[in-house]
């Protein structure tokens, strides 16, 4: 069985945990081997990373930065390669389209930097396939809000953050045509992932 590497991307409270864990079981009913994962937090080091990044208020940006390549660098080195190797489906919740959304077009740190950063870190692993679950920044942060009750650090920063961080997903998308697909994630949940297994038949059929 051929390995696959699928991302979701978005803003906060897009949907993806939600869609990633449907996407698994529905998956694993049809006996592929899959695993779920995401970023900050995937390995044991990633999860002390994510508590520095999500909830000490003190990164600078570029401290924030190193600490997102750390956290992949670990992730993909330990995880995501290895299981790829053993033929799995690796969902992933967030990978490097995250870190130039939020560091390049969010911070305004320079893309070159960033993208140094992530080939040192992915060792120029890429995903096969990104699903972009694509929501209005106002209804994901009010959804991101209800299911966690305490704002993180990123959901504490300002509106025009967050959409300059939507507009970094857009002009992804628009780049990166064969390999990210816009979900539209103001549908209904199960409305999304049927939008969501029709792309992935067609990806695993391909392979
Ligand atoms: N980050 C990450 C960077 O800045 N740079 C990087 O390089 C990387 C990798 C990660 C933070 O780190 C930043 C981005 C983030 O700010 P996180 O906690 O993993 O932090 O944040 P999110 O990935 O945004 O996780 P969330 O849980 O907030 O959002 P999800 O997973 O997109 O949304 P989900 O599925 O948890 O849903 C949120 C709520 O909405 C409901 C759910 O039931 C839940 O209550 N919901 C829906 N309601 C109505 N209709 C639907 N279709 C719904 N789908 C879900």
């Amino acid at each position: 069985m051929s390995s696959l590497f699928v991302t979701f991307e978005g803003g906060e409270g897009a949907g993806k945990s939600t869609q990633i864990a449907l996407t698994y079981d529905w998956l694993l009913c049809l006996g592929y081997q899959v695993i779920t994962t995401r970023e900050p937090g995937g390995t044991e080091l990633g999860k002390g990373i994510r508590q520095l990044l999500l909830q000490s208020g003190d990164a600078v940006d570029r401290a924030e930065l190193l600490l997102f390549a750390a956290d992949r660098s670990q992730h993909v080195e330990t995880k995501i390669r290895p299981r790829l190797e053993q033929g799995f489906i690796v969902l992933c919740d967030r990978y490097s389209d995250s870190t130039i959304a939020y560091q390049h077009y969010g911070r305004g740190l320079d893309l070159d930097l960033i993208s140094s950063l992530n080939s040192i870190a992915t060792q120029g692993l890429k995903p096969d396939l990104t699903l972009w679950l694509d929501l209005d920044v106002n209804i994901g942060l009010d959804r991101a809000k209800q299911s966690s009750g305490k704002p993180d650090r990123m959901e504490r920063l300002s509106i025009e953050f967050h959409q300059r961080v939507a507009q970094g997903f857009r002009e992804l998308a628009e780049k990166e045509i064969d390999r990210i697909v816009r979900i539209n994630a103001s549908e209904n949940i199960d409305n999304i992932q049927s939008q969501i297994q029709t792309i992935l038949k067609s990806h695993l059929v391909y392979r």
